[in-house]
């Protein structure tokens, strides 16, 4: 593992990397689970690697709803195993909900390894190595335990890979994705998307539970009905819109508070900054050759 200075300014972000590649190593997470690290990573970034309010809202709606449930399970994937063994296993024990290893590149061996990891970070029972074909997928991720995700009423999805969530969701059941993508298709499917990093989302809500435990069922389900997941899905890609903004005006030296309402002084200042960074190269084809080559060896390299 390499040595990562805790001063490092994205500290949080390459410990992610190096528990996956670790979770690679042990045999628990999978190859193209370090390609889908590399994706939530960019919209982690896009996001401000923070935990907006919008989801933590989401959030604590998951945990009401994962308090209210009669059955309910987390499933866990060799991403999840690899990032957070031991906040799955808390959010388990505090809100009764069964574990289950469900996988996309499913081998058995994988199964077991997931199984162990979570037991030794404290896990009575975990659910995975029973699993049935019983969803209506033609992959594995169709494999599930009667008595788990196929007989839960709510499951909390990290992580997923889009067409179970909605297969979930045609079962009737209620389904929580942690996804940093607002415009996955299981974000855009699941009742509650929690458009956060799974690696603060965990202790965030494990840090809820005490005060949402203490409150009737009613409170709860009040806030349930209150919910709105088009309104969260809309503020966070708004947010990344807003922080993508403040990052061209950053680059491209502009105040936004000169600003006319009208925003044309904001475009012509767009256009002037544009025209200092491009003119040169426009005046000079052979310079625009040369970049437009690097660029190219860019792309491949
Ligand atoms: O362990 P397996 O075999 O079940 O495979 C698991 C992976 C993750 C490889 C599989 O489910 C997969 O390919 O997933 P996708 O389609 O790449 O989707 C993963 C989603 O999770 C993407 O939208 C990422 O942006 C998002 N993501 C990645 N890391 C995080 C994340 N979301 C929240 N927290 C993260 N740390």
């Amino acid at each position: 593992m390499t040595e990562i200075p805790k001063n490092h300014p994205r500290y949080e972000s390459l410990m992610a990397r190096e528990q996956i590649i670790a979770g690679v190593e042990k045999g628990m997470t999978s190859r193209q689970g370090l390609i889908a690290q590399g994706r939530g990573e960019a919209f982690d970034y896009l996001i401000g690697e923070k935990t907006i309010d919008s989801a933590d809202y989401a959030e604590a709606v998951a945990v009401c709803l994962l308090l209210l449930a009669e059955s309910p399970v987390i499933s866990v994937n060799g991403n999840a195993a690899a990032l957070s063994p031991a906040d799955l296993v808390m959010l388990s024990q505090l809100t009764g909900a069964k574990l289950e290893v469900n996988l996309f590149h499913r081998t058995e061996e994988r199964i077991q390894k997931i199984i162990d990891e979570l037991k030794e970070n404290g896990a009575d029972v975990v659910l995975g190595e029973n699993a049935e074909p019983l969803l209506p997928l033609d992959h594995e991720r169709a494999k599930v335990e009667r008595v788990g995700i196929y007989d839960a009423d709510v499951i909390f999805v990290p992580l997923e890979d889009g067409d179970r969530c909605k297969v979930l969701a045609d079962m009737k059941k209620l389904v929580i994705a942690v996804d940093l993508n607002p415009l996955s298709r299981t974000a855009q499917t699941a009742h509650v998307s929690i458009i956060d990093n799974l690696k603060r989302a965990l202790p965030n809500m494990i840090d809820m539970i005490p005060d949402f435990k203490n409150m009737e069922e009613e409170d709860l389900w009040e806030i349930v009905q209150a919910y709105d997941n088009n309104v969260v899905l809309m503020d966070a890609i708004e947010t990344m819109k807003e922080n993508l903004t403040a990052k061209q005006n950053e680059v491209l030296g502009i105040n936004p508070d000169e600003n006319d309402n009208s925003g044309k002084k904001e475009k012509k200042m767009l256009q002037e900054a544009n025209e200092r960074r491009f003119g040169k190269m426009q005046r000079d084809p052979e310079i625009a050759k040369k970049v437009m080559m690097r660029g190219g060896d860019l792309m491949m390299e």
